[in-house]
């Protein structure tokens, strides 16, 4: 205790007790930076490392989680608490980096996290937008989206002071290079390595996110996902995957002969990990760069091949990222013999159009260069994988059988437990120990209590001031107010049409339109207190970002916020039932949210969420999921058990099927059920319109009667359902207390060090 408290005063030149929050911030971080560094592996310990290539970490606020990490938490906390001070004001101070976007970042630090915790030999390579993904502000009830300059107020990352040569578009740029450090809990220290240019500047940033895209010197690392509805947006999109990879490639050769590879034997000092079709240059490039230090095309071809290895994320078909030829032969023209000559290799070897790299148009299919050039093919949850192969990559799943694996996401117990429900974390550990932490599976010891009714009693318990926490964080930093004894029943994620925000919505407007008519009913005053009394109270909470250029998605946050003004305004029917749309979407807030969840709504459509991990999050977090057949839910439906989750819709197998045969037409299900026909209606309601913008509201109706893409009508009435048996079980507090703590104990398997064991296991082999 002495030495922390010396070492923070000798830090910030004053006693803890004199000291801002600001100055006690920038002591820890300090302590934090060089205690993490001193576990930073010696280079060349270890002969192979595993390069973790992402365009997205999103890794979320760093103090507390590397205190825990670094088994320094409590005694801080104590110290602060000594002093007056609360280690969560502390924490507000910190800035969240903006590095990722949704399920893929998180997951890629996730793996993070579960790669330094097992003491592999491992590491992080990205880029480091200063302005980040977007910042999300409401404004007239939609979405702007702001520049996000995170980065300014950082004090995390570390200058390395390298940097190399990347040629694009004609011109040849310098980076620089710095790094983050990925504590481990209670073991090792890994680096992310993130790629930038000096050149860059925010300033040519005007009116939301607006800037000169063909200026790649002032432009290349300022945003995330830059706008690609047109092609210059486009290009940057690959000047950005370049410039990351290129310079990812040239980092691995250095540090694979400085630890002594030979080049010839580079599959025993690398493995590298493509996290999407993002990084899929380095295959080329990587070829290119070992042509030039005189290795044969052949050999090339072959050492590049045993050592990349390709995760799908999606099966979307705009997600899966192709390139027109003359794109790259603008900016990369390094890189096109080489793709043709992967892709003449291909031709001559199968005759099957499906599977070549440049197609008849001259377009570049980026994951098919993945999977004829990597040595494994990845699914992220058993559902997903087994889709890729019957379906979406079938053919490929023919010629490679032996390629093909799956590896069921997971989610970092740390962050995840330990540090967003700190009080949960300990109650767990109190019961059945801490071994939980690093060995997940022992969570089923947890399933002893499931009808002990003092602890179903405590996990309640701690689930209220989890409400409570996370209403006072609404009131304080949102302004909003929310009633903690209601159900709070949450859909946080990226608004994608897929996860059918909208079907929620419309869920919401059909219930807000019964308690209406109830309370019409009633007449006067006195009696409509009493027509809402049996009435559980609900508090729907959406946080969701939708990306600038997707129209049907801001329309959908638009109608959301409409809806929630339309129910405020209603002083009798806002008593029992809020809609709340939580604005900036990001770690932070997920760390509020999910510890005070009751409903996990993951509903997606069958067969198009590759697995999720929010799903995860809120079952160790002790929330019941409702949701479908879809991703890693099945996994957790077979864990938990018919009881402890709500499932409901279509599966997925029907689902294909429709599209195949293109048979589902959604202006029969709005004609013939008045229930659905009614909620839709509601959309460009007087109300709706009295605050809402008629231009997205009608968009969004046509949108659905018309076409409902995404299969939310034929779900609807199951959905609803299943919906409102589980309002109605959650009044039985012992027996809903009963489903969370099931939740928790099954959650084991969803730990990340589990899926990063079976990578290394399968795919790295890495010590
Ligand atoms: C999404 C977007 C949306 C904004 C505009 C630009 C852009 C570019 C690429 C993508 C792909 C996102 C892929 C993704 O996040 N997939 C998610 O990966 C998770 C981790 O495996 C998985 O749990 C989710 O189901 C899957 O959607």
């Amino acid at each position: 205790m002495e030495l922390l408290e010396e070492r923070l005063v000798s830090e910030m030149g004053k006693s803890v007790r004199e000291a801002t929050n600001e100055e006690i911030y920038s002591g820890l971080l300090h302590i934090v930076q060089t205690e993490a560094a001193k576990k930073l592996p010696f280079e060349g310990s270890k002969k192979k490392k595993v390069y973790y290539l992402s365009a997205e970490f999103l890794i979320g606020k760093l103090l507390s989680n590397n205190l825990i990490n670094l088994g320094m938490f409590d005694e801080v906390r104590d110290l602060l608490e000594k002093n007056g001070k609360e280690i969560t004001q502390i924490e507000e101070i910190e800035e969240e980096p903006s590095l990722g976007n949704g399920g893929l970042g998180r997951l890629a630090s996730c793996f993070l996290d579960s790669i330094a915790t097992l003491n592999l030999s491992g590491c992080g390579v990205g880029l480091n937008y200063h302005l980040g993904l977007f910042r999300q502000d409401f404004v007239s009830l939609q979405q702007k989206a702001q520049p996000n300059p995170w980065l300014n107020k950082s004090g995390w990352e570390v200058k390395t002071g390298k940097g190399y040569d990347v040629t694009m578009g004609g011109k040849t740029y310098h980076s620089t290079l710095c790094d983050l450090y990925v504590t481990g809990y209670q073991s090792e220290t890994i680096p992310l390595h993130l790629f930038d240019l000096d050149t860059v500047d925010e300033s040519i940033v005007h009116d939301g996110i607006t800037f000169d895209k063909k200026d790649i010197a002032k432009n290349l690392t300022l945003f995330l996902y830059p706008d690609d509805s047109d092609d210059d947006g486009r290009k940057l999109r690959i000047y950005q995957q370049y410039f990351m990879v290129s310079n990812g490639a040239q980092m691995i050769l250095d540090e694979c002969v400085a630890r002594g590879c030979n080049l010839h034997d580079l599959p025993d000092y690398a493995v590298f990990q493509i996290n999407d079709t993002h990084p899929s240059m380095i295959i080329p490039e990587m070829i290119r760069l070992l042509e030039e230090r005189g290795i044969g095309e052949d050999e090339a071809v072959d050492i590049v091949s045993k050592c990349a290895a390709y995760t799908n994320h999606t099966i979307l078909a705009e997600a899966l990222e192709k390139w027109p030829i003359s794109y790259l032969k603008e900016i990369v023209p390094q890189l096109v013999p080489i793709i043709e000559m992967l892709d003449d290799r291909v031709r001559r070897k199968f005759d099957d159009p499906s599977v070549v790299i440049i197609d008849k148009n001259d377009t570049v299919h980026m994951a098919h260069m993945d999977i004829h050039y990597g040595k494994s093919v990845n699914g992220v949850a058993k559902l997903h994988t087994e889709i890729l192969k019957d379906t979406e990559l079938h053919s490929f799943y023919q010629i490679y059988p032996d390629k093909f694996n799956n590896k069921t996401n997971g989610i970092t117990f740390r962050r995840w437990l330990l540090s967003c429900d700190p009080e949960l974390g300990k109650y767990i550990a109190g019961k059945i120990g801490d071994g939980f932490i690093c060995e997940s599976e022992k969570l089923e010891d947890l399933l002893k209590y499931a009808d002990d009714e003092q602890v179903l009693e405590d996990l309640m318990q701690i689930k209220d001031r989890n409400k409570v926490r996370l209403a006072k964080y609404l009131l304080d930093v949102k302004g909003i107010t929310v009633d903690p004894d209601s159900i709070f029943d949450i859909q946080a994620k990226r608004l994608h049409e897929y996860k059918r925000q909208q079907m929620n919505l419309l869920w919401c407007i059909h219930h807000y339109l019964d308690l209406r008519r109830k309370v019409q009913a009633a007449g006067n005053a006195a009696d409509t207190a009493s027509a809402l009394s049996g009435e559980p109270k609900v508090t729907v909470l959406f946080a969701a970002k939708a990306a600038p250029a997707y129209v049907i998605a801001q329309d959908i946050i638009h109608a959301i916020l409409c809806l929630q003004h339309v129910i405020e305004q209603d002083p009798v029917i806002s008593k029992v039932f809020r809609v709340v749309m939580v604005d900036n979407y990001n770690i932070t807030a997920a760390e509020k949210l999910i510890p005070a969840c009751d409903i996990s709504e993951q509903i997606s459509l069958a067969s198009k969420e590759a697995s999720g991990t929010g799903n995860m999050k809120y079952m160790l977090n002790g929330a019941v999921t409702l949701g479908t057949e879809d991703g890693a839910n099945v996994e957790i439906h077979q864990l938990v058990g018919d009881d402890n989750i709500y499932i409901f819709g279509m599966r997925s197998q029907e689902v294909i099927d429709h599209y195949a045969k293109g048979d589902y037409v959604s202006r029969t299900y709005y004609e013939q059920d008045p229930v659905l026909h009614e909620a839709v209606d509601f959309l460009t309601s007087d109300e709706m319109l009295g605050c809402g913008c008629s231009e997205r509201l009608d968009r969004l109706k046509n949108e659905l009667v018309s076409k409902d893409w995404f299969m939310t009508f034929p779900d609807f009435e199951e959905y609803s359902k299943a919906r409102e048996q589980a309002y109605r079980d959650y009044a039985d507090r012992k027996a809903w207390a009963r489903k969370c703590l099931v939740n928790i104990a099954k959650a084991g398997y969803f730990s990340s060090d589990r899926t990063i064991r079976e990578y290394n296991r399968d795919i790295w082999q890495v010590e």
